[in-house]
């Protein structure tokens, strides 16, 4: 194996170091869960993305999870040109604006009318707030392992970055904002049941991951989405599925339309921007119609419903719509999530693989990973080292044991075929 020397990327991300909190812009990309340092990245095509060193990698981050169609796809690289040269920003509608709405709108079962903003987290902050503006009421209830972006009041037991930094209430998140939210086992029907019970009457809405991707990939069970569903309906509260990752990831209508459990509002993220910039949040027009300027709830954006971001966000969507990869990705992902059991499995290793679509964790954990607690108990150490070993393999998968890895559609046999060899021997290189 020819050893990958990262010089460039050293140097950069020392002096990134001196110029940013962590030399990162995110703290998810920090490798804080895998240590050593993150590599700088230059330029991505297809499933592939290049280091500033040259080194290219087979990629499952896939920018966490926007680049399903895969990195530089031409029909959105196309829209974005031909949309900048008209103007990057006019802080006016546009009929940009109309044409993804719709295509939103056609595509997710709970959305009659949509508001786009400039992030998930922009997205989910927003439906909680249309929500408890909806209902009057103020408790909202989360799901430990679950992860909403940096939203004040659900950075309690978040998982994702927050997970990994082992940070239960990030500082700064006030008592007086956190009081307000409960946060139960997901998967948990009984005590979902108990909190209902014990805040009938106050509880606003319920916001859940309906296929969780930042604890790495839980599923739901069937008993636990249609408790959400009757439990919300019954006391009249919103039933807030965010689907930022999941959103034209598990199936193109979401993974609402994949269960069949439609909630009363949506969030999107990644996907739905294409890679650009872009969220949204939706639901029913009579809970919409509670927006400002429809109705009184406040919630603004300068960027929202940007031009350049709604061009690459229509392009994807289009393309999604009419010549969809899902049947295609199952096969792709169901390859590599045998591939890598199998791995595991020779190498003695206890793990299971959890997988929705083209979403799937290997967990170093004899599983079933149900929830929080369960995901809590993952051998975290051999995650850093096979991902390592990976890496040096020309293998980047996502830089924790609690997020999700994502296959495009640009993966191939010969990417899923070098993965799975390279795991098998990393693997019983670790072990031996
Ligand atoms: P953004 O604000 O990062 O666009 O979206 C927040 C968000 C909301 N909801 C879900 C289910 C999400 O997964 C996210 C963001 N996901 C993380 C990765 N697990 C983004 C990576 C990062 O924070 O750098």
């Amino acid at each position: 194996m020819a050893t990958i020397t990262r010089e460039r990327s050293h140097e950069i991300f020392t002096r990134a170091c001196q110029l940013m909190p962590g030399g990162v812009n995110s703290p998810a990309r920090a490798f804080g869960a895998v240590g050593g340092e993150p590599i700088i990245m230059q330029s991505a095509s297809g499933p592939y993305i290049t280091d500033v060193d040259g080194n290219q990698y087979v990629d499952y981050i896939g920018s966490w999870g926007p680049m399903i169609l895969g990195h530089s796809n031409l029909a959105v690289v196309e829209a974005v040109q031909k949309a900048t040269e008209k103007g990057t920003s006019f802080g006016a509608p546009t009929a940009a604006e109309n044409r993804l709405a719709e295509l939103v709108i056609e595509a997710v079962p709970s959305i009659e009318k949509v508001r786009l903003v400039n992030s998930g987290t922009e997205a989910t902050m927003s439906a909680i707030r249309v929500a408890r503006g909806y209902t009057g009421r103020d408790l909202v209830i989360k799901f430990a392992g679950n992860y909403h972006g940096h939203v004040d009041s659900l950075l309690v037991s978040a998982g994702s970055a927050a997970a990994t930094l082992a940070v239960p209430n990030s500082p700064g998140v006030t008592e007086g904002t956190s009081k307000d939210t409960i946060v139960l086992p997901y998967n948990d029907v009984d005590k979902l049941t108990a909190a209902f019970a014990e805040y009938a009457g106050k509880i606003a809405c319920v916001i859940l991951e309906p296929v969780v991707g930042n604890m790495g990939c839980v599923i739901p069970h069937k008993q636990f989405l249609t408790a959400l569903r009757d439990l919300t309906t019954e006391h009249g509260s919103v039933l807030i599925f965010d689907e930022v990752m999941t959103g034209f990831r598990v199936a193109y209508g979401g993974a609402q339309s994949l269960y069949g459990v439609t909630p009363d509002m949506t969030t999107l993220g990644k996907i739905v921007g294409g890679g650009l910039p872009l969220g949204a949040y939706g639901g029913r027009a009579e809970i919409m119609d509670q927006v400002l300027p429809a109705g009184k709830v406040f919630q603004a954006g300068t960027l929202s419903g940007n031009p350049i971001a709604t061009a690459a966000g229509t392009a994807t969507l289009e393309q999604l719509k009419s010549d969809p990869p899902y049947d295609r990705l199952e096969k792709t992902c169901s390859r590599l999530a045998e591939g890598l059991s199998a791995a595991a499995k020779a190498a003695g290793l206890e793990h299971c693989v959890q997988r929705v679509g083209s979403m799937m964790t290997l967990f170093f954990h004899p599983g079933p990973v149900n929830s929080w607690d369960d995901a809590a108990k993952c051998d975290t150490t051999m995650f850093g080292k096979f991902f390592w070993g990976m890496m040096d393999r020309g293998i980047y998968l996502p830089c924790s044991q609690y997020e999700a890895l994502f296959v495009s559609a640009q993966h191939g046999d010969d990417e899923i075929t070098k993965t799975i060899a390279s795991a098998h021997e990393v693997l019983a290189q670790i072990v031996a």
